[in-house]
């Protein structure tokens, strides 16, 4: 009769650690990017057939997302493929709520969007992972896809 009882009890904390479990993945999310500075929306796959034409390599961007309250300095952050190619940039302040994209080919830099000034593409289109590496070597954050991903990532 007492082995009866305590079943329910068993099934019950069963219950409870499983929801424990399913609710963690969300809070890792949360504080997977230190200070609010992180990659936010990439388009690996420039749209249309790789033809390596300037507006095709432009058209491959990641998005860089300052989410903190204060403005960001990003001299000497770099942004890194899984290959090591590596885009360092000069001095830019990103402001806070604001998103600055890096596009692969070449272009006039303005407010809001960095040229790499590549000649070819730097993304992967069947995977590829994405690191935004401090001034200091320590990782900011990273993001990795796979060819599921369809083009298109949304990091944050
Ligand atoms: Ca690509």
């Amino acid at each position: 009769m007492r082995i009866r009882i305590a079943a329910p009890a068993v099934l019950a904390a069963t219950a409870l650690s499983v929801s424990l479990l399913a609710a963690s993945p969300a809070s890792a999310a949360t504080v997977r990017h230190q200070g609010g500075l992180h990659l936010g929306y990439i388009q690996y796959d420039s749209p249309g057939r790789d033809n390596r034409s300037n507006s095709s390599l432009n058209a491959e961007w990641v998005n860089i997302h300052n989410s903190s309250r204060s403005t960001v300095q990003l001299k000497g952050y770099k942004l890194k493929d899984n290959t090591g190619y590596t885009y360092t940039f000069g001095s830019y302040k990103i402001g806070a709520g604001k998103t600055v994209k890096v596009r692969t080919g070449k272009g006039r830099d303005a407010s809001g969007v960095r040229y790499w000034g590549r000649g070819s593409y730097v993304w992967n289109n069947t995977s590829d992972k994405a690191r935004l590496v401090k001034p200091s070597g320590s990782l900011q954050d990273s993001c990795s896809w796979t060819r599921a991903d369809r083009g298109y990532k949304n990091c944050h």
